[in-house]
């Protein structure tokens, strides 16, 4: 589905390759993403290449802290064309990282590596290897990031949500400090600054960059004072998807390898989490809207903006039958204003921007979530809406980072990884 002359998906992939890790795109991101390295082993995958899938999965565990988390970047080697870099985090280990999260769907592409993938002798050897690390990563979020157990983990940063200017965060983000020294950022000159967040998102970006590092990324600390914490619904759908996927992973797929004996206890805890998001979530559906909504937790108030995010609670499971019957109609209407959709926000929000970054573009990453979210929930007519959608973006733009979703323009970063990961795993 690719332009004539321009290079293939499975080309992307390996010009984006930089040794077992594949950047999301030259220039303007040039180390490792979290959730950007899930979706791209998809495409490894899907290109033939299984060892290289599960290489992407172990180089991004490298990363991981002590704790369980497992970082939003990696910063595997050196890079001038980014900001904010290693220096500006200041984390102390090697390879350096990024001080907060981003949506695990590690677990989700996991368990379709080991379902899908053919060599069986692999699958299970790096499932062996990797998963007690995903299983800590797990209990991680929901320790540190709900440890009141409400079901509802919170983000402390809008990088955190991989959603990082969408209008959810306008509200909590004002209540964020414009961080007080001068800084440079990369990203406006390598891409056209209409498409990217404004400098007063950044001001306020890089004072919680900062304030993490001041509190010594002290867990209670953080949740009792950082000044940005918010219950983000795509955080939580594709976090509850992820952990209903390792418990089957461990409990059904892998049996023969026995995990469940090594795990067993950590095993039930991901339970009792799934059970407490199960009934925790009600509390962030609008019957108005028709659909979830995000939570400022210091202000305790919902967040009134219809996004993706507001509907990848169908990725996970969470609504009930009225309620994901509500959101198919809310796809439908959604797909009829945006073709080139889903739009990161609904295009009759006042805030609607279709080339903007996560103000209205779309995604092909979360399309892919909401379609199997559609799928699941009997919504078929529109999981197929929503695949044929996302075919035509790339065939009216190719490989881009995302798309306008008004006229199928190509945006951000060119030669995108996740992107051709997506056409290679799901779209062809
Ligand atoms: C940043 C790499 C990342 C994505 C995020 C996207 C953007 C900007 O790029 O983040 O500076 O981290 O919003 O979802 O993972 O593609």
């Amino acid at each position: 589905t690719a332009m004539p002359d321009a290079p293939s998906a499975h080309d992307i992939l390996k010009l984006n390759d930089l040794g077992g890790y594949t950047v999301p795109t030259r220039g303007l991101y040039p180390f490792q993403w979290n959730w950007d390295a899930a979706i791209t082993a998809l495409g490894w995958m899907a290109a033939g290449d299984e060892a290289r899938a599960w290489r992407e999965v172990e180089r991004l565990l490298e990363g991981q802290w002590d704790n369980g988390m497992v970082p939003h970047i990696v910063f595997h080697g050196d890079a001038e064309t980014y900001f904010p870099g290693p220096e500006v985090w200041g984390v102390q280990r090697s390879p350096s990282t990024s001080a907060i999260s981003q949506p695990p769907v590690l677990a989700s592409v996991m368990k379709i590596l080991f379902e899908e993938g053919r060599d069986r002798t692999l699958a299970e050897q790096k499932l062996a290897a990797t998963l007690p690390a995903v299983i800590d990563y797990h209990l991680w979020f929901y320790r540190e990031r709900d440890p009141e157990g409400t079901g509802r983990v919170c983000s402390y940063h809008p990088w955190e949500s991989g959603m990082d200017n969408s209008p959810q965060w306008d509200g909590p983000l004002a209540g964020v400090p414009a961080v007080d020294a001068e800084y440079v950022r990369r990203d406006t000159g390598l891409v056209d600054p209409s498409e990217r967040p404004h400098k007063y998102e950044y001001d306020r970006y890089i004072y919680l960059v900062k304030f993490f590092q001041q509190n010594d990324h002290d867990a209670k600390v953080l949740y009792r004072d950082c000044p940005y914490r918010v219950e983000d619904i795509s955080l939580i759908s594709i976090l509850h998807r992820g952990t209903r996927d390792l418990v089957t992973l461990c409990e059904e797929d892998a049996a023969s390898l026995d995990l469940v004996n090594a795990h067993g206890e950590a095993l039930f805890s991901l339970k009792q989490s799934l059970a407490r998001t199960e009934e925790g979530v009600q509390a962030l559906w609008s019957e108005e809207l028709g659909c979830f909504l995000s939570r400022d937790a210091r202000a305790n108030v919902l967040l009134e903006h219809v996004t993706t995010a507001g509907i990848l609670p169908l990725f996970a499971g969470l609504p009930n039958d009225a309620q994901a019957k509500q959101m198919g109609g809310l796809v439908a209407d959604w797909l009829a204003q945006a073709p080139y959709g889903v739009a990161s926000t609904h295009p009759e929000s006042t805030r609607f921007e279709p080339k903007r970054y996560w103000r209205g573009p779309s995604w092909l990453h979360i399309n892919w979530m909401l379609a199997i979210g559609c799928e699941d929930h009997g919504l078929t007519q529109e999981a197929a809406q929503i695949k044929q959608a996302s075919k035509d973006c790339i065939a009216a733009a190719g490989y881009w980072e995302y798309f306008n979703s008004v006229t199928g323009e190509g945006c951000g970063g060119r030669d995108f990884s996740w992107t051709a990961a997506m056409d290679l795993y799901w779209l062809n």
